[in-house]
């Protein structure tokens, strides 16, 4: 039975140069493991807190030294020497810790640092990958490798907001490896390189994960130079390689109505609007199409395309249980977008993972636009059989290191990648 024996924490920085926490975990047994925690930028109003300092002279109140102090202090404190017999135990401790719905106590990056720590010491004392543990702790078989869905362009709160729509994604649909799909991946990224420097004599600038940006007139040219980058390089659009779009709509919603671009649309012209990009390209999902709080018009996108792609939801569920519960109950959604920050533990988003694919639902691991070079999320997206994996371009060292775990993990354990339905 695993023993915690020694916590300790450190600020370190994001992938946009912001603090963030490395925790390190020790067990009695003397396995030592280390873990980092991601952060949003575009993020949804139901997350649980990350907690910041504050101070405006250093990071622009950015700093995580309390939520440090609070590993290195009182979780340590009431942690330590104490037993237990699996994550949940372990997670349901920190939340008995923090005692608030929220986390705004102890933190959820104190206390997601301390869960996914105290994970790969487990899968360490018991001397199996972490995708292992994290199969085995859920009780699931491994069946296969998430097919990943890869930012190409970027716009909304990840590039200066010079388009309205935030992520537009290919997901490669002919790959049957995802070392075949990283190589798809590039020859599209590239004609897309290439194709921007063309139009707007631009070298490549890229966004916070690595997407490229440049100044599109507005979302559809940006949809359409997706789909003549995938023409370029050599595949059919909707055949070999399909769009899927984070549309994060919350981000441009005020007082009911959406600015997409210079049009100010009511809910059922947003929906309209969603429709007809489904009909005009080759788009298998869409990630909050619609506004977190505008559950009417969640439930009408649904209804008109859930056949034709995913309804994903990202702002509108938050990883929260009973947000999603609330979901499936209304019709609203189709699959989950899984962001273990977004809720504080791995138990929580377990349940979480567990609510959805009870309903049907697809479930698609996440990745945050501040990242580090930490990998555990392609073990998690393997281990918790995340039908998708959502990680940002192809570019930057710490989208990278998870590309490259999960190139790793076919290597090593011989799954399949996700079929096509
Ligand atoms: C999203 C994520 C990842 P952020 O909106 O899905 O792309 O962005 O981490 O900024 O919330
Ligand atoms: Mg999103």
């Amino acid at each position: 039975m695993p023993t915690l024996q020694h916590l300790d924490a450190l600020e370190i920085l994001d992938s946009r140069g912001r603090p963030t926490l490395l925790v390190t975990c020790q067990l009695t047994s003397g396995q030592q493991a280390r873990a980092s925690v991601p952060s949003g930028a575009s993020t949804g109003s139901a997350e649980a807190l990350e907690l910041r300092d504050g101070d405006p002279l250093r990071y622009r109140g950015l700093g995580c030294r309390r939520a440090v102090e609070h590993v290195r202090g009182v979780i340590q404190q009431a942690l330590s020497g104490r037993a237990f017999t699996s994550q949940q135990q372990l997670d349901a401790a920190l939340l008995e810790l923090d005692g608030t719905p929220d986390k705004s106590r102890l933190g959820a990056n104190a206390l997601l640092g301390v869960s996914l720590a105290f994970a790969r010491a487990c899968a360490l004392e018991q001397g199996i990958p972490l995708y292992q543990h994290f199969a085995r702790a859920a009780g699931l078989p491994l069946t296969h490798l998430p097919r990943p869905m890869i930012n190409l362009f970027s716009g909304g709160k990840h590039a200066g907001g010079q388009v309205a729509i935030q992520d537009v994604q290919i997901m490669p649909l002919t790959a049957t490896s995802t070392d075949d799909l990283l190589a798809m991946t590039y020859a599209v990224f590239y004609a897309a390189a290439d194709l921007i420097r063309e139009r707007y004599g631009m070298r490549l600038l890229r966004a916070d994960e690595g997407g490229l940006a440049p100044p599109f007139s507005g979302s559809e040219a940006m949809l359409g130079a997706a789909v003549e980058a995938i023409e370029r390089a050599g595949f059919k659009p909707g055949v070999d390689v399909a769009l899927t779009l984070d549309v994060a709509a919350s981000h441009f919603y005020h007082d009911g109505h959406y600015q997409l671009e210079d049009t100010l649309l009511d809910g059922a012209d947003m929906v309209d609007q969603l429709g007809a990009w489904l009909r005009q390209y080759p788009i298998v999902s869409v990630e909050d199409g619609l506004a977190e709080e505008d559950w009417a018009h969640w439930q009408l996108f649904y209804q008109q395309s859930h056949r034709q792609a995913l309804i994903l939801g990202d702002d509108l569920l938050c990883t929260n249980p009973r947000r999603i519960r609330h979901a499936i109950d209304q019709q609203a959604a189709s699959a989950l977008l899984l962001k273990v920050n977004q809720i504080g533990t791995l138990t929580e988003a377990a349940e979480a993972a567990t609510l959805a694919r009870a309903a049907g639902w697809r479930v698609v691991v996440s990745a945050r636009s501040g990242e580090t070079e930490d990998d555990w999320l392609a073990d998690l997206a393997v281990g918790w059989g995340g039908d998708h994996i959502k990680i940002g371009s192809i570019t930057q060292s710490e989208r990278l290191a998870k590309y490259n775990r999960l190139l790793f993990i076919e290597q090593e354990s011989g799954l399949p990648l996700r079929p096509v339905e």
